[in-house]
């Protein structure tokens, strides 16, 4: 049957080429015979979606057939990108397109840059689950991703004199070739209204009469993996009107506004909310959180009674994973669904829910979790917060038997948080109910084991493990650095390295090799001078691809230190324009480059941008300096423009006050990709540290444990003069603006440093000055690149999510006859 299927579209160049022109035609309904670079990208989009379809089909199929206990991964932030270079590589039909593409005049370069990125996610937890999702794939695992199709993704930014300013990003203007609309998937998802027990049936039963129901639409995306046939959905959900009319108010008469008050429900996955950092208990978001998790849970719940009639086998067939607490109304979805729908008895409800869940935690501080107000709750979903209460009865009955009445400890741990707004705590809910909790990296689960969540760990040491986090190498090598791709597979022999990571060590043994060694500088200068193109276009100026490019592009946070970055940056002016002309020639040229967004009401985090901006136009500008420095703000960071950046970086920076990054995964990006790194030993950099060794980074700050010590005792240790120097300079206007700047240099100065930049300075110098040594001998750091390459392999998010079948899913391999 499948050999049947496979080849009903033929991939040779000439029958690509016929498929892209009849898109061109019949899909896009623009003439073949005219034809710009957008509509050949969207000919071929169209063409490439056929194929993925077609995969997509025959590997649903299969697992419905199989019937394997699938993973079910709900997310409420996917930070996908572009997705045409990455389906036609792990589609395996890269060259036959690009040969399709040329005879029909076009460059697959600029055809695919016509593409604009998927940005459904903040960050850090966004990208992770993208990368998952390809592992998934890749690996044949039967698993779904479940998520929000937001029709505003995270904003663009635009940059006023120096000033972020947000623009909608409405990025389905356009339309968009990689969704497969599915009008007859839909489900009705209810708020508000009563509750009521009721006697039916002979039963005793909760009615829930909801006061509005919304429909919830499947949008499905393939997502194909990567020399497998297997391709795997990612379901995201709309919101649309409810079928079910309300005769009330188009009773009335008033039909027009009956229906724009329908229309309202589309409000609900309008937009990202673009905050990565305090939770406020707004109630859209948690009108979203709901409504997609009510719509996966339903889905699930159909497809499992497609082929079983009881629910006996439920926990055996399905495991649902929390990317982080936002979509844990699911536990409480499940368990009503179980009681009030299906009429299990509460005692099986909840021995499933306890059995299907498990969360990962993405947060290592307690103010980074969410609790909701128990009016908001309860209003909007009042069943639930029975629910939840119901819960929470049992689980401190527990903690009474187990640790008698501690009522400190009772009210820590309790999930519903007393005081003058009552919350519900989504951590403690979870965790009370998840048969596994996951932080992101070894030393994040020491801070949730020794703070966040240290009377749980307490109750249930058993519970509690980490997964550290990877990326997928198909994106960040063989999408976006095809020439170091072909190098690596050219040197290893093989390209079983693009399934197989770990044979990246390979490396190491032709690392002193003269050949290779000028091979990888050749890779990377041409990288650079895409790069300085890029620059060019995107900023007007012009930089010197023989410069050190250093490069931190990340969320701007307060605990990330970009400030500590351009307040090094001044110091190195400083000490230029000081120098003496014999001294001048021995600096090592370099171009800084800084890139990302500020959460719209996140003060401080604009000044920093605008900081960024200030200095940069003062360097920029100075004809002291020329080209031995220049700072860079790359403005509207997103997945596409890392793809192009970190290629061409040589240093990049990772530098977060100890403690505060729960794992970090850009760093991975920038290893795989042989660029250096300068970092403090934070999160998944301790683990980085032990694969390719110290003395292939340059490692700088204050440890985890001396960050706490200085904590605890409230140490604010003299700032260095080099820093004091600094910060007058900021303070005295050097760089204009200096009331509106004067918050930053406080935050150091008179606030007591809690980020610690005053402690770090002098390390981070030196950290740097190290990293201008070795660049000088270009030999050794070419050396140290190769090894940054070799040693990235335990940073696959295929061995994350290998770990994550054995251990916590309990899942299998499922994969599709080619
Ligand atoms: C509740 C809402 C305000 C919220 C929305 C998004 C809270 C947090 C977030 C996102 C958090 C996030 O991206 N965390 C990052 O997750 C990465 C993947 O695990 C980690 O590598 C990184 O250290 C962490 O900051």
């Amino acid at each position: 049957f499948f050999e049947m299927m496979d080849g009903f579209l033929k991939n040779d160049p000439v029958s690509l080429q016929k498929d892209i022109l009849d898109h061109v035609e019949f899909t896009v309904a623009r003439s073949r015979f005219n034809i710009d670079d957008f509509e050949a990208y969207q000919g071929m989009a169209h063409s490439v979606r056929d194929r993925l379809i077609e995969r997509w089909h025959d590997t649903q199929q299969f697992f419905k057939k199989k019937d394997p206990k699938r993973l079910y991964y709900l997310s409420l932030e996917f930070l996908m990108g572009r997705s045409l270079s990455n389906s036609i590589i792990n589609l395996g039909v890269k060259d036959q397109y690009m040969d399709a593409l040329n005879q029909l005049g076009f460059s697959f370069e600029i055809v695919a840059e016509q593409e604009g990125d998927a940005a459904l996610g903040n960050g850090g937890l966004a990208r992770l689950s993208a990368c998952q999702m390809d592992s998934l794939a890749t690996m044949d695992f039967p698993a779904w991703g479940y998520g929000l199709r937001y029709q505003y993704g995270l904003f663009r930014q635009v940059i006023l004199d120096g000033f972020q300013h947000e623009q909608p990003d409405y990025w389905l203007n356009f339309g968009n070739p990689w969704e497969i609309e599915r009008v007859h998937v839909s489900y009705a998802v209810k708020f508000y209204g009563t509750v009521e027990e009721k006697h039916l049936n002979g039963k005793n039963c909760i009615v829930w009469t909801p006061g509005e129901t919304v429909e919830a639409v499947a949008y499905d995306n393939p997502i194909p993996g990567y020399g497998t046939r297997n391709t795997i959905n990612l379901r995201l959900w709309a919101a649309k009107p409810s079928g079910q009319y309300d005769m009330e108010s188009f009773g009335t008469g008033d039909y027009i506004n009956a229906v724009i008050d329908r229309q309202k429900a589309e409000t609900i996955s309008s937009v990202l909310y673009p905050d990565d950092r305090s939770y406020q208990g707004k109630e859209l978001r948690l009108k979203q959180q709901y409504f997609f998790v009510s719509a996966s849970v339903q889905d699930i719940i159909r497809r499992f009674k497609d082929s079983h009639s009881s629910f006996d086998k439920f926990h055996e067939k399905v495991a649902l994973q929390l990317n982080d607490t936002h979509p844990s109304l699911a536990i409480v979805e499940v368990i009503r669904v179980l009681v009030d729908e299906e009429h299990l008895s509460w005692k099986e409800a909840w021995d499933i829910a306890c059995n299907i869940f498990s969360y990962t935690t993405h947060t290592v501080v307690p103010e980074g979790l969410e609790k909701i107000p128990v009016d908001l709750l309860g209003s909007l979903l009042p069943r639930h917060l029975q629910i939840i209460y119901d819960i929470n009865f049992s689980f401190t009955e527990e903690l009474k038997q187990r640790f008698g009445l501690d009522y400190d400890r009772l009210s820590r741990m309790s999930i519903v948080e007393e005081g003058a707004v009552k919350n519900i705590r989504m951590a403690n809910l979870s965790i009370v109910v998840c048969h596994n909790v996951n932080g992101v990296s070894r030393a994040h689960l020491d801070t949730l084991k020794s703070k966040v969540f240290k009377d749980f760990y307490e109750l249930w040491p058993e519970k509690f493990h980490h997964k550290t986090n990877g990326i997928t190498q198909r994106r960040w090598v063989v999408v976006s650095n095809p020439g170091l791709c072909d190098l690596i597979t050219k040197w290893l022999g093989t390209d079983a390295w693009i399934r197989e990571v770990d044979l990246l060590l390979g490396l190491r043994e032709h690392v002193e090799n003269k050949e290779l060694q000028l091979e990888w500088r050749t890779v990377r200068r041409v990288n650079k001078i895409r790069l300085v193109e890029f620059i060019e276009a995107m900023t007007g100026m012009k930089v010197s691809p023989d410069a050190m490019f250093d490069v931190q592009i990340k969320r701007i946070h307060e605990y990330k230190r970009q400030l500590l970055n351009i307040l090094g940056i001044i110091h190195r002016y400083d000490c230029i324009k000081n120098m003496k002309d014999s001294e001048r020639k021995r600096v090592v040229p370099r171009v800084c480059i800084i890139g990302g967004k500020a959460a719209p009401g996140y003060e401080m985090a604009k000044k920093i941008i605008k900081l960024c901006h200030s200095v940069g136009e003062k360097i920029n500008t100075d004809p002291d300096i020329g080209d031995l420095l220049k700072l860079i703000f790359i403005p509207d960071y997103n997945v596409s423009v890392a793809e192009l950046v970190i290629p061409g970086s040589d240093l990049s920076q990772h530098i977060s006050t100890a403690g505060h990054e729960a794992s970090g995964t850009g760093s991975m990006k920038f290893l795989i990709n042989g660029c250096l790194l300068l970092a403090t030993a934070d999160g998944s950099r301790l683990e980085i540290i032990e694969e390719i060794g110290e003395e292939n980074m340059f490692i700088c700050g204050a440890k985890i444990h001396e960050v706490a010590k200085m904590r605890e005792n409230g140490e604010a240790p003299k700032l260095p003069l080099e820093l004091v120097h600094v910060l007058r300079m900021v303070r005295d206007g050097y760089f204009g603006h200096e009331e509106y700047f004067k918050p930053l240099c406080d935050s150091i100065e008179s606030a007591g440093d809690f980020y610690l930049l005053g402690h770090d300075f002098p390390s981070y110098l030196e950290a740097q000055a190290a990293a201008d040594k070795a660049f000088v001998d270009q030999e050794t750091w070419t050396k140290m690149s190769i090894l940054s390459t070799a040693g990235s392999g335990k940073f696959s998010s295929d061995r994350t999510i290998g770990d994550y079948a054995a251990e916590t899913w309990g899942i299998e391999p499922c994969r599709c006859p080619f």
